[in-house]
């Protein structure tokens, strides 16, 4: 992401602000080329690199803010078309985050990273994410085309609906926007493949952190739903995706790196490196990429095959998923529940 523009002196205090609020929190989508992001890349392979993503560079700081504790409710908004398996194999994977008793490694191993994390009183994130409410905007209520503003209002029309609103949890809710794959949403594509952020007053008329993540599959797969699917100009084959549907299965890593930074983030004032928290860069920032040991770089990590040749690397209830690993902040490198001894 190119740094933004000096602001001039013309611009009103409202502006930079503004700008300050909307460019931070996007996920820049790993790809198997020279990642954009600004320094990010330096951070984790410069110098000498021991393990997945381990670098003496990354300064991963808490800045005092709250992380989610108590129960987490994430409340799903289906916006567009969505088809019923789709929507079942993102329950899934939202109901796998904790159910311990899923065969390892698992997606609950996984969330096991997240939960070291803690606020000012040493309480841990919880390990308990349900699944709340749910809203279906299948009529598109703000076009086809969203902005990072328009989708707030997305998310107001979602708790202010005259039937069935969601409920409002500023404390451990996660509003979840999901785009269908004929959406665009600011940015889509151009490495920015999901963002959290949180709402602001004056739209929603409440402060509720939110995660938006789309479905890649139509518009541009090889960036969003790598590695199953690559672009046409990567030499390299696409791997067989675990749930038969390489828009979701793509989307389920993105999803997961949502939710893990907004649990440990959720205002942008929590835990983040870099000096800039205009450009935080968050547990999941730091493993963009990495699946397995021996991840880094242009290498995805060792992840596993099944039977039916899908590529994935953690099992949950009745599913594989394929998700990225999350930065541990007690190892300093990125952890999975699939890592080699
Ligand atoms: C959190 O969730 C667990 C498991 O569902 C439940 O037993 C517990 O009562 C919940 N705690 C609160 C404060 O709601
Ligand atoms: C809570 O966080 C602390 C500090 O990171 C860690 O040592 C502890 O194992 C964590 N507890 C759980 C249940 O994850
Ligand atoms: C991609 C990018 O912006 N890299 C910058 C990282 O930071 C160093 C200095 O700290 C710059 O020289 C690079 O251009």
């Amino acid at each position: 992401m190119p740094l933004p523009p000096p602001l001039k002196a013309a611009q009103t205090i409202t502006t930079a602000f503004l700008l300050l609020l909307f460019l931070t929190g996007h996920v820049i989508c790993y790809r198997p080329w020279p990642n954009t992001k600004p320094n990010s890349t330096d951070l984790l392979y410069g110098g000498s690199k021991k393990y997945e993503g381990s670098s003496e560079f990354v300064h991963l700081k808490y800045h005092m803010g709250p992380v989610l504790t108590a129960n987490i409710t994430v409340y799903p908004i289906w916006y567009g078309a969505w088809q019923r398996s789709q929507k079942r194999i993102i329950r899934d994977f939202i109901a796998s985050i904790s159910a311990a008793d899923a065969k390892p490694p698992s997606v609950a191993g996984w969330w096991k990273t997240v939960q070291l994390y803690t606020d000012q009183t040493g309480n841990n994130i919880s390990s308990h994410v349900i699944i709340g409410e749910e809203k279906n905007d299948r009529f598109y209520s703000h076009g086809k085309s969203l902005t990072r503003l328009s989708v707030q209002s997305v998310i107001k029309s979602a708790v202010s609906a005259t039937t069935r609103p969601l409920p409002i949890n500023p404390k451990s809710g996660v509003y979840l926007l999901l785009t269908s794959e004929d959406v665009f949403v600011q940015d889509f594509c151009n490495n920015v493949c999901g963002f959290h952020y949180f709402t602001f007053p004056s739209i929603v008329g409440y402060t509720l952190p939110y995660a938006w993540v789309g479905n890649s599959a139509k518009l541009c797969p090889g960036v969003c739903a790598y590695p199953f699917a690559v672009p046409d100009y990567i030499p390299q084959k696409a791997v067989k995706s675990p749930n038969d549907d390489v828009g979701i299965d793509g989307m389920i890593s993105v999803i997961a790196h949502e939710i893990a930074e907004l649990s440990t983030n959720p205002l942008v004032n929590a835990w983040y490196a870099g000096q800039d928290p205009v450009f935080p860069v968050e547990i999941a920032d730091l493993c963009e990429g990495i699946y397995g040991t021996g991840g880094g770089g242009s290498y995805t990590g060792q992840m596993l095959n099944g039977k039916d040749g899908a590529t994935y690397n953690m099992n949950g209830i009745r599913r594989r998923f394929l998700v990225q690993w999350v930065w541990n902040h007690m190892l300093n490198y990125c952890t999975g529940p699939n890592a080699l001894d």
